[in-house]
């Protein structure tokens, strides 16, 4: 596949609320775009890299910087040139650069997407989905009041969203947890974020939590922290999923063979791609860990690869794969809209949506073009 391009587009969008986590709270989705061009098609992927180093190291500055000093050069010889499309070719030449996981999944995904569509095959068959549609869960930021969040889960249960997902911070996590279950009962799949919040030292305040029989507790803990999520599995009775920690397989299998999880929160951006993706949940399901897909308050270009890839056999919990409405009031993609609580597995090759031109340029703030 001959490749003639590479656009880097960042856009932002207002989010329909402010979006509150123990790391910070956001009111815009500032987000770049990554587009593959070729003689016939054009693929795109999403950068989940936020505004500003907070939830990883990367942000959207860096990103652009890494994708345009060293990530797209690294394809020309690849991609210059017509010729049968490998995307482990792209894979092992991003791979050689250390880092920088968002930056090369927003480019592979481009280029992933442009050869499926050439190749008319849709990602979700692609990565080998097995369901025509994913159960949905949302995550509900920290709120002002606990009356506040009780509303705002309310809204979420009634427009079927099967699994409810609390961020938690010191100060807020006991309490709104125990509203949310008494008031909701003990059939909602319920669980908790933490962001990284806590030390070890948490842990008699943490096991707390145990009584409320939640589904996980994502990354309470600092992202370097394996050996201390090892101990503190040990210290609660609440099943401990990582997040933040996990880079590539190669740290899946340590937090897996260290018992610092059990469970692994699986979010493409933070891995380096949907390849990468797909290794971490093979290797889970061979040891029995737990799968799901996070999410980075996606558009519909990043929010359809997910679905994707969530359509995997081992993605046995709902993800934070919300519908649209969840995050923008328009979309720039046609909406995902929730159905009986599940989300569509796109069919159409590539990732099978596109953006809507008249929404996308409202949104973009800058546009750069790398020509091959
Ligand atoms: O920790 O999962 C997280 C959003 C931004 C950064 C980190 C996280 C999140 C979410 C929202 O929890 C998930 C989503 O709905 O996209
Ligand atoms: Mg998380």
């Amino acid at each position: 596949m001959k490749i003639t391009g590479i656009e880097l587009r960042r856009i932002t969008m207002p989010l329909i609320a402010p979006f509150r986590t123990s790391f910070g709270t956001e009111h815009h989705r500032d987000t770049l775009l990554v587009r593959a061009v070729t003689p016939d098609t054009e693929g795109w992927g999403e950068c989940s890299a936020m505004t500003a180093p907070l939830y990883s190291p990367e942000y959207t500055e860096t990103a652009i910087d890494v994708l345009r000093r060293y990530l797209v050069p690294a394809l020309v010889p690849h991609l210059a040139q017509p010729g049968p499309f490998d995307i482990n070719a792209v894979h092992r030449a991003l791979r050689r650069y250390r880092g920088h996981q968002m930056a090369k999944s927003a480019l592979e995904t481009a280029v992933l997407d442009a050869g499926l569509r050439t190749a008319g095959q849709s990602l979700g068959s692609y990565l080998g989905a097995a369901v025509p549609s994913v159960p949905c869960g949302v995550s509900v930021g920290i709120m002002n009041s606990v009356e506040a969040l009780l509303d705002a889960v309310d809204d979420y249960v009634g427009q079927g969203y099967r699994r409810i997902k609390l961020k938690i911070e010191p100060g807020w996590d006991l309490a709104p947890v125990r509203a949310v279950r008494e008031r909701f009962g003990p059939d909602l799949l319920l669980q908790a974020d933490a962001n990284a919040a806590y030390t070890l030292a948490d842990a008699p305040h943490l096991a707390k939590l145990d009584a409320f029989d939640l589904l996980l507790i994502e990354q309470p803990l600092a992202d370097d922290d394996l050996v201390q999520h090892a101990q503190l599995a040990k210290r609660m009775s609440t099943p401990v999923c990582l997040d933040e920690s996990i880079h590539s397989a190669e740290h899946a299998a340590a937090a897996i063979t260290l018992g610092s999880c059990s469970i692994i929160n699986i979010k493409p951006g933070r891995v380096g791609g949907y390849l990468e993706a797909r290794r971490i949940h093979d290797l889970a399901s061979a040891h029995g860990v737990a799968v799901w897909c996070g999410g980075m308050l996606e558009t519909g270009i990043g929010r359809a690869a997910n679905v994707a890839l969530a359509a995997l056999p081992g993605f046995t919990l709902p993800g934070d794969t919300s519908a649209s409405s969840r995050y923008y009031t328009t979309d720039i993609t046609a909406p995902f809209v929730l159905q009986d609580g599940h989300l569509p597995v796109p069919t159409g090759p590539g990732i099978g949506v596109e953006p809507i031109p008249e929404l996308l340029d409202e949104v973009t703030v800058s546009t750069e073009w790398i020509p091959f």
